[in-house]
């Protein structure tokens, strides 16, 4: 019974249809007790059923019944489809419950299902991305990770590595035995090859992960340049307060925009100069805060020098020269983009903006890692690798195997193969119940 666990997979509210989940051995027998006409133990069939609680007719429902192993937990799964009714939902829920039926911890059907070897922990955590996915980037880095390719690499190298390790056992083993799989110099090409995928992987996810959960952007430049107009015109909302004085903006102002289905946390911030008034050196200390916590910045000046402000070199910096109505011929630049920001003629950031996401994009679609517990896995195998790949020449056979067995532990660590319980719950946690 510890493997029956019900829960609602669809949220909680009056919605037209939910769905609830049952998973375990006991799922189909307890469902046939609400049931008049039983549900056939068959796989791949779908039931129209009425549902009964202590005789009283609670609803009708659709049932699916995917029994083991050809479900997605692994073990027998019913899902059933009722009207999405808060009191539907209780019933049907409550009836289980007095079965003897528990409700699901988060992520449970997931956990069943890497239990039960139909997905490995790369494959769990793309999952969670994947639900918890909000815009375009950190969607298109859950479905290329969930859809495999990043997978189907680590399987790649990992077969990789597994025949190398038979062939040094056999190296090890047996002396005498003319291996000629074991050619140092098609090892040493090997090994090349797949530390040239992991470097690549490896720098792709330096570039895009910072970015995957969220953009938050921050506009600062010295007062007066047109921060806050900028801000209005990119919200198309007048939220913040423009005006001629200098100082104006002192608190940070936040918003969100949406460039092509990629969502941007945007701050307008206090302009930044020397100055001896408290309240503004306030507003300035909250600027470079922003600018800390921000992963992209835009630059704005409206005289086409932008004053340096010491931002860390890992944030992208998009250079706006404002108020560029006011200048007669304007100078272009691949350095700078210009706008007026006054007469919404913004065109040319909103352009670079949408570049840039499309430019991660492709990043994402050529490879990248989903979070920073593959990242760092990755890292240390790439250096390991670098490391053995340097003393190749030099050791003996039994460091060549130290070095194989070293890589063939950390690559059962990236997928799960030796997940300590604690990093597996924290994982589990972050899941929605009934997933
Ligand atoms: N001609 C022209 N004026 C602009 C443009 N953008 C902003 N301004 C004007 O510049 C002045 C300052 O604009 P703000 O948006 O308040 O500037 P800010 O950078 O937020 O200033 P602080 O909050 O004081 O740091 C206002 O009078 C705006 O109308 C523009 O594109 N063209
Ligand atoms: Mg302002």
């Amino acid at each position: 019974m510890e493997n029956t666990f019900i829960a609602l997979s669809s949220p909680f509210n009056k919605s037209a249809i939910a769905i609830i989940r049952i998973n375990g051995d006991k799922s189909l027998e307890i469902t046939n007790s609400f049931l008049i006409k039983k549900v056939e133990n068959s796989r791949g069939k779908r039931f129209l059923r009425k549902f009964y609680n202590n005789g009283q007719f609670i609803d009708e429902v659709v049932l699916n019944f995917y029994p083991a192993p050809h479900s997605y937990t692994g073990d027998d799964l019913i899902e059933i489809m009722c009207h999405g009714s808060v009191y539907i939902i209780e019933q049907i829920i409550a009836s289980y419950n007095s079965k003897g039926v528990r409700y699901a911890g988060p992520g449970e059907f997931t956990r069943r299902a890497l239990i039960n070897s139909k997905l490995d922990f790369v494959k769990a955590e793309s999952i969670n991305e994947l639900v918890n996915s909000e815009n375009k980037l950190s969607h298109d880095s859950a479905i290329n990770s969930y859809d495999g390719t990043v997978n189907k690499l680590f399987r790649e190298i990992r077969k990789e590595l597994n025949f190398l390790w038979a062939n040094l056992e056999v190296d090890l083993d047996y002396p005498e035995f003319d291996n000629q799989n074991l050619d140092k110099s098609i090892i040493k090409c090997r090994i090349e090859k797949m530390l040239k995928s992991l470097k690549e992987i490896n720098n792709n996810s330096e570039s895009v992960l910072p970015f995957l959960k969220n953009i938050t952007i921050s506009i600062i430049g010295k007062p007066n340049v047109g921060k806050s107009t900028l801000l209005n015109a990119l919200l198309k909302n007048n939220k913040a307060i423009v005006s001629d004085i200098p100082g104006t903006t002192r608190d940070v102002v936040e918003g969100e925009i949406n460039i092509h289905n990629q969502k941007m946390k945007i701050s307008d911030t206090a302009g930044v100069h020397s100055t001896e008034k408290i309240v503004e050196k306030e507003g300035i200390k909250k600027t470079f805060e922003t600018i800390k916590k921000s992963n992209l910045i835009i630059h704005v000046s409206d005289d086409g020098e932008w004053e340096d402000m010491d931002i860390p070199k890992s944030k992208k910096i998009i250079y706006v020269y404002n108020k560029i109505d006011l200048i007669k011929n304007p100078l272009k630049s691949d350095e700078y983009v210009c706008i007026s920001a006054k007469n919404n003629k913004i065109d040319t950031l909103s352009g670079e903006l949408f570049a840039w996401v499309n430019e991660m994009s492709e990043i994402i679609a050529d490879n990248c890692l989903i979070n920073y517990r593959q990242w760092n896995i990755c890292q240390l195998i790439q250096k390991k690798m670098e490391e053995w790949l340097e003393k190749f020449n030099a050791i003996q056979e039994d460091l060549h195997a130290f070095f194989l067995n070293e890589i063939k532990h950390l690559f059962d660590e990236l997928l799960g193969k030796k997940i300590e319980d604690n990093l597996e719950n924290t994982l589990f946690n972050h899941f929605c119940v009934g997933k």
